[in-house]
């Protein structure tokens, strides 16, 4: 049998809050491995299963007695957190929620060698010793724009299945912007008969929208991925896909042409109309009724054509909407110069530590969701030459989206009022998933250490290492990953 090298049993990305290696309790793993569990349980403990069937091509049955033991309960408060333990005799697994067993799932996943094997030709080792785990800040997320390219359900999941293993736990859906509208709603057919086309770019790219029960069925995917989906609908700006279905919500009533270019800040609902709000308030039941997950996002970003008493109208309006049909209200932070409801959330994407009324927020007792655009924005060029993205915040590489700190980046929000980072992406400039791939992936992993890691325990050339190994991992599973010259790729 082939010996694989055995991983470090901290080689894992986020870097766990404590590793305690032990080299007498590596664990061989031989044909007769199984998994036993709790039934509570035994949603997860299949999906281990099925990891480790991948990677050693052995049959991995779910049986009492298995050597891999699931335990569920009485572990620690946080429902993320959980501990590992490599002994000889086995692999012990405990959490005190099965999101806390998925996270340990996903950290014993990349102690398994990176490419699968058919019916165990290698010999596999786990490092032995003791991992225990929770994240820093709850909310780990990232975003993907719908609206400027369409991405279907079936590549929206894959993607789901490679964010995941970072321990991100949020997908931010950006369901509509000037180009498109990307959710069927009952009684507006047109939004998506009609402004269900292409996305950015004349060539006709990127067109599509979910069925409500493509949309039901994407969230429940991610459920048992443990990422709650967060639906944004983009408003008050940003809805020219919106007056191109209705022109009675444009200002004069008249109608206005499909855009497939990237200009932003030109369209606006109307403060002072009834229709606006009979509209929002559809809109706005029917994804709340559709979204299991606590949140909803309205937007609320470069309203750059809507008078600022307009939007503060607006927004008082519209803002309590999303409490009475039982969602918080998430907002870019331009929100932030309104009242808002005590327990809104604004995201933070400014390049510059600018106010914005978002330390004013935080002071009122608000959470921020920290998505600084030179830090975190995926859709930025990773250096000069790369062929994709834009460069208003500048150029991100690896470094920069890993070295900075969510809880000193705006003076007045601290770490207590940090929900958690988000990483932005969206697709003027993408056409397909493999662009999608490319610009997530390294710097999604860098912003899923940030959001998980102790800051104490983080430092760029332990994750450049560990980001360096983690590169066979995505080739094996055929992921685009774009090769930055910051890291030694092996
Ligand atoms: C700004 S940042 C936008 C989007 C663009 C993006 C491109 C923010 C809340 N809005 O409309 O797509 O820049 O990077």
């Amino acid at each position: 049998m082939r010996a694989l090298t055995m991983r470090q049993l901290g080689d894992v990305i986020p870097l766990p809050v404590s590793v305690r290696p032990d080299p007498s309790g590596n664990f061989r793993i031989e044909p007769g491995l199984a998994v036993s569990t709790v039934p509570a349980a035994a949603g997860v403990a299949e999906q281990l299963a099925e990891l480790l069937r991948h990677a050693t091509g052995l049959p991995v049955p779910l049986a009492d007695g298995g050597s891999v033991r699931i335990l569920l309960g009485g572990y620690d408060k946080n429902p993320e957190a959980y501990r590992l333990e490599i002994t000889a005799d086995g692999v012990t697994l405990s959490a005190s929620a099965n999101r806390g067993l998925f996270a340990g799932i996903q950290t014993l996943r990349q102690l398994l060698p990176p490419t699968g094997g058919a019916g165990l030709t290698a010999e596999v080792v786990l490092p032995g010793g003791t991992i225990e785990d929770a994240p820093r800040f709850g909310y780990r997320g990232t975003m993907l724009d719908l609206a400027r390219h369409f991405f279907r359900p079936d590549e929206i999941k894959s993607y789901l299945d490679a964010i995941v293993q970072f321990k991100i736990n949020h997908l931010h859906l950006h369901l509509t912007d000037d180009q498109g509208w990307r959710l069927e709603i009952p009684g507006w057919p047109r939004l998506t008969a009609i402004s269900g086309g292409p996305g950015t770019g004349c060539d006709g790219e990127g067109p599509g929208f979910f069925t409500a029960d493509e949309y039901r069925d994407l969230v429940a995917y991610a459920e048992r991925l443990f990422v709650t989906i967060v639906p944004e609908i983009d408003l008050p700006g940003h809805v020219n896909a919106v007056q191109v279905a209705y022109p009675e919500l444009t200002r004069d009533g008249m109608p206005v042409g499909p855009r497939t270019d990237a200009e932003v800040g030109y369209s606006s609902l109307v403060a002072g109309k009834e229709e606006t709000y009979a509209f929002v308030e559809d809109v706005l039941r029917e994804v709340a009724a559709l979204t299991p997950g606590p949140y909803l996002h309205i937007g609320g970003d470069e309203a750059f054509s809507t008078p600022p008493e307009d939007y503060r109208t607006f927004l008082e309006r519209v803002l309590p909407m999303v409490g009475r049909y039982g969602k918080r209200v998430i907002g870019w932070h331009e929100m932030a110069a309104v009242e808002l409801p005590a327990d809104a959330i604004a995201q933070y994407w400014r390049i510059e530590p600018a106010e914005d009324g978002v330390a004013r927020a935080a002071a009122r007792g608000h959470q921020v969701i920290m998505s600084p655009a030179d830090r975190v924005y995926l859709d930025m060029k990773y250096e000069k030459s790369t062929r994709l993205g834009l460069d208003w915040a500048g150029l991100v590489g690896v470094e920069r989206s890993y070295d900075w700190d969510p809880a000193d980046r705006l003076p007045g929000v601290g770490e207590e009022s940090v929900l958690g980072v988000e990483a932005p992406l969206w697709s003027e400039t993408l056409r397909s998933m493999a662009d999608v791939q490319y610009m997530a992936f390294p710097r999604l992993a860098a912003v899923a250490e940030v959001g998980w890691t102790p800051r104490a325990a983080r430092d760029w050339p332990s994750f450049r290492r560990r980001l360096g190994e983690f590169g066979p991992r995505w080739a094996a599973q055929g992921i685009n990953f774009y090769r930055s010259p910051e890291i030694d790729w092996p």
